[in-house]
């Protein structure tokens, strides 16, 4: 029997508290392992379990460490202190236990009550407990926890018994890394979606879909993410495939001789080119540049190939990688200086037929956001001035981010005209031995479609994936409990697997040990895994899975024999997605025929849909004016102040009204043209 119980009398602790004023809550439990304790509470995301740990060195110095639970201590750490494990002399307990009246193996902080002779001078505390808001410490033995929140530890306990104590890095710097990630794995997101940016940032982390990298603006995708991008890979090119595509791999080096003729397309973005300058320690002779897009690559060779019309159409696309130098603030996935695409380019005998081509690409975009993704979009033709600079016309499919309203281009299919072929000099024979220029067609579609979906789709609690595109579509958590034969139940879970294999789903079946069910749940919730299927011993003996959507929550049972159900659950699921994702996106979408209606839209991070006379000068001047009169703030970035953006034209809808004789432009009044829609644009 413990002594020290005796020793310390819990009501006189609590009753201690009270004096300072300190808000506590009380547990009881049966005596177990004291470790066990954090698991047992329902401990919620901010708080955290605090073991102490009472060392003292050859001089009879005292050092009490606060530590979180999961904090290892390292060897550095108490070699810098002075303290060597061998230094730390347990076995001198008597003196602490008279004086304190506690325990050395299970010393508690409320010891500290009684240290009138002020023994321990030494206090420091765990620099990881600053990230909660509240502790558990154990009263005198295993028995009592109490609650009790860090600031009334540090700023009324603490201070008034007039102990000094500093807040210390207790791991060694090596163990660092590590610790930070498993942390970071295991933190439930700790801001609300309204929070977007930093929503965001923590969605994808803890979702598993995104590291960080030490170069600005690029990053890690994980198989998490990467599993997403080869869906989106398989459903496009079985749908380019039925437009007779073939894919291909173009070098990703640009000589720069051929970006010195005057190309007005690349003229423009420049800037944004990379470009390889040495081997080694040595110059190149030529720098090469890192392309940014392919066309200057690729058209020389579609020069060779194309001699007579039995040569057309060619349809060419591949999957790359792309590098753009962005000067603004990155996003991972929306706005990165490398991203995966892919580009198609084709060339055809007539003008049409390009056209065809151009319009029947954005309808495969618009299934890609649609049918995979669960992401409504909206297509339309970009104005004069948005348009690529090497196209006739760019047609584009345009989203709305509802939390913030701003405009994202999803995908663009361009119809080149002959404005290439004439520059490469791509051309046929017709039939009157003539010389025709190819009409061209080119469109790309980037790793940006997965960020669009992120955030339409995700939550509070972290990722929600569209069926069609997760790794996983179904997750099957074993509840292990004590009146059930561990084997039996995992092996009733590796059955039903077996069943939802054949009904080709995605399925993985999580029966690690080393995690507690609350953790799993949090972890694949985190992680977007539509359908959560438990099995534990009531489910077990009636034959039955609990399922439960992650998208709505709903839970239910269903029998073995109704498992082939859950295909049709997942289209549902999906299909309510797009759904609610429609009704979002059309929320964003304002009217207005005036600059005052306009302006009050555009401050209320909408988009706008207005008539307008198609004139680029109009279009500038909206675009200045608006951004003068935002009540954005100024964003920085690197260093440089990038002013509020003003409306840009995301895109003429193709599907819109007519405009007839007498309706007037909202901004300058002369005769309208088109409907245009207006936002702050990515
Ligand atoms: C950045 C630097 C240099 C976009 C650039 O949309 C050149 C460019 O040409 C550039 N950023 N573009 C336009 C790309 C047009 C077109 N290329 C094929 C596409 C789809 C795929």
């Amino acid at each position: 029997m413990d002594q020290t119980i005796l020793l310390l009398n819990k009501q006189s602790c609590l009753d201690q508290l009270t004096k300072l004023g300190i808000n506590y809550i009380l547990h009881n439990y049966e005596p177990t392992p004291v470790f066990e304790h954090h698991i047992k509470i329902q401990m919620s995301d901010d708080t955290t379990y605090i073991k102490n740990l009472l060392y003292v060195d050859n001089k009879s110095n005292y050092y009490l460490i606060l530590a979180n639970h999961t904090t290892k201590i390292g060897k550095l750490f108490l070699k810098n202190l002075g303290l060597q494990l061998g230094n730390i002399k347990l076995s001198e307990e008597e003196q602490i236990t008279e004086e304190l009246k506690s325990s050395k193996d299970n010393f508690s902080l409320f010891a500290l009550f009684n240290d009138s002779n002020n023994l321990i001078k030494n206090i420091i505390i765990d620099e990881e407990l600053t990230k909660f808001k509240r502790v558990l410490l154990h009263l005198i033995e295993n028995t009592n926890i109490v609650v009790i929140t860090f600031d009334d530890l540090q700023n009324k306990f603490l201070k008034t018994l007039n102990k000094n104590y500093s807040i210390l890095q207790l791991r060694d710097i090596t163990d660092q890394q590590t610790l930070e990630q498993q942390n970071k794995q295991t933190l439930a997101i700790t801001v609300k979606k309204s929070d977007f940016t930093e929503w965001y940032q923590q969605v994808i982390r803890k979702g598993e879909l995104i590291e960080y990298y030490d170069v600005s603006g690029c990053y890690i995708l994980r198989p998490w993410a990467y599993f997403i991008w080869e869906q989106i890979q398989r459903y496009f090119d079985d749908l380019i495939r039925t437009e007779d595509v073939e894919n291909a791999y173009f070098p990703m080096l640009l000589p720069s001789k051929y970006l010195i003729k005057k190309q007005d397309h690349v003229q423009v973005q420049k800037a944004e080119i990379a470009w390889v300058t040495k081997q080694g320690q040595n110059i190149l002779n030529e720098p090469l540049a890192i392309r940014p897009t392919s066309e200057i690559i690729m058209y020389p060779a579609f020069a060779k190939w194309i001699q007579s019309y039995r040569d057309l159409p060619l349809k060419v696309n591949q999957w790359t990688n792309i590098i753009r130098w962005e000067l603004q603030q990155p996003t991972p996935f929306i706005k990165t200086r490398e991203f995966l695409w892919q580009e198609g380019h084709t060339a055809h005998q007539r003008r049409e037929e390009a056209i065809k081509q151009v319009y029947t690409i954005l309808d495969f975009y618009e299934q890609v956001y649609n049918e995979l993704l669960a992401v409504p979009v909206i297509k339309g033709i970009k104005t004069e001035s948005e348009k690529f600079l090497g196209a006739d016309f760019t047609t584009t499919i345009e989203t709305i981010i509802p939390q913030n309203g701003r405009g994202l281009q999803c995908a663009t299919s361009h119809h080149l005209g002959q404005n290439f072929s004439r520059m490469f000099d791509i051309n046929f024979e017709d039939d009157k031995k003539q010389k025709i220029y190819v009409w061209q067609t080119s469109w790309g579609l980037t790793t940006r479609s997965i960020g669009a979906m992120i955030m339409f789709h995700s939550d509070n609690k972290g990722l929600i994936l569209p069926p069609r595109i997760a790794k996983y579509q179904i997750i099957i958590i074993p509840i292990i409990q004590k009146d059930i034969d561990q084997i039996l139940l995992i092996n009733r879970c590796e059955q039903i697997k077996q069943i939802l294999i054949k009904l080709k789903l995605r399925v993985y079946i999580d029966s690690r040990d080393n995690y507690s069910i609350g953790w799993k749940f949090n972890k694949w919730e985190q992680k977007g895994v539509p359908i959560r299927l438990e099995i534990g011993p009531e489910e077990f003996k009636n034959n039955q899975v609990t399922v439960i959507s992650r998208f709505n929550n709903k839970k239910y049972q269903i029998t073995i024999q109704e498992l082939n159900q859950l295909n049709q659950i997942l289209d549902n699921i999906h299909n309510s997605m797009l759904k609610k994702a429609e009704i979002e996106l059309n929320q964003k979408i304002k009217n207005a025929d005036n600059w005052n209606e306009f302006m009050l839209q555009f401050n209320q991070r909408n988009t706008i849909l207005t008539k307008w006379c198609e004139r680029t000068q109009c279009e500038q001047q909206i675009k200045t004016k608006s951004g003068q009169e935002s009540k954005e703030k100024d964003l920085k970035f690197d260093g440089l102040i990038q002013p509020s953006k003003g409306a840009s034209a995301l895109c003429m809808p193709l599907k819109q009204d007519q405009i007839i004789e007498g309706q007037k432009c909202f901004h300058c009044n002369q005769q309208a043209k088109k409907y245009v829609l207006w936002g702050r644009s990515y």
